[in-house]
């Protein structure tokens, strides 16, 4: 029995986390990247029963929201993903100048859609970077994980390895565990040429349709969302407006509820 103070401190923290993480390792839903995209993603599956965990390899998970557009804590939503924010209790205002647009306070968005994925029972683990796949039987079964200050100091440590039904990438931009699929398991994805063919430039109505429209399957087992899915289908980026990322979560739990049936 530990007595010190100090000591409990350290053992209940090891032994929660260890008990969280052994939890984890065999998962219906590994959502790679905590952005819009995936939070949505995340809460909408816990909501549905589904096991899920998001593995953010930064230490605050909220990918892209935090900054609001140039550092000015503020995003636009559109009328049509207003309530998937309310399901959040995020607020929003309405724009007098631009009817059918909101404006909400980023850090309110980015802390409500953590809050809201994790009160849901989706686990987030942040600190936590996904450098490869599991690739068995010709699909994608799980992700390998190390943490993001090993990755960034490069140090030479071998990974921890969870398992999953689905793969979610919701890394944005650089569309990370398409990438490396691509590149390690030497698949063609399910793209006109089965490459990623890259994001275009800005062209914000087109961007934030096509981010919903490219939210799908790739390869058995694997599904992109948010700004992953538009760029792994070419198209083009939008900046700071977020309807299509909270869409684009919604509509990829729907597809993976779909293929797995009813949660257990
Ligand atoms: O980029 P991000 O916010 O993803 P999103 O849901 O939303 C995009 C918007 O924020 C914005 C936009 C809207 O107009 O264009 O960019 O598509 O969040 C992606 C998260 O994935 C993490 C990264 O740190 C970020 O928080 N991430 C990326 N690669 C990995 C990763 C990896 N290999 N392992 C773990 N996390």
């Amino acid at each position: 029995m530990l007595k010190n103070l100090e000591n409990i401190v350290s053992a209940a923290i090891v032994s929660s986390f260890s008990r969280k993480f052994i939890d984890n390792l065999d998962l219906d839903v590994a959502i790679v990247g905590a952005g819009p995209s995936g939070l949505v993603a995340a809460k909408t599956l816990a909501d549905s029963g589904f096991k899920t965990a998001v593995f953010e390899r930064s230490l605050a998970p909220g990918g892209g929201v935090w900054g609001g557009g140039m550092l000015f804590n503020e995003v636009i939503v559109q009328q049509e993903a207003i309530d998937i924010l309310s399901e959040f209790g995020v607020s929003s205002k309405a724009l007098e100048e631009a009817p059918g647009y909101y404006s909400v306070d980023s850090v309110e968005m980015a802390s409500g859609l953590i809050y809201g994925a994790t009160h849901a029972g989706a686990k987030i683990f942040n600190a936590m970077s996904v450098e490869d796949v599991v690739f068995k039987n010709d699909a994608i079964g799980g992700l390998v994980l190390n943490w993001g200050p090993v990755e960034k100091a490069r140090m030479p440590v071998d990974p921890l390895v969870v398992v999953s039904k689905c793969v979610v990438d919701g890394t944005g931009h650089p569309c990370e565990v398409l990438n490396l699929v691509t590149r390690k398991a030497r698949i063609k994805l399910d793209t006109p040429t089965g490459e990623i063919l890259g994001e275009r430039p800005m062209q914000a109505e087109q961007g934030e349709i096509s981010t919903v429209e490219y939210t799908r399957e790739y390869y058995p087992g694997l599904y992109a969302c948010g700004m992953s899915a538009n760029n792994v289908m070419g198209g083009y980026r939008m900046g700071p407006i977020f309807g299509g990322m909270l869409r684009s979560g919604k509509k990829v739990a729907g597809l993976i509820a779909d293929k797995l049936g009813k949660a257990q």
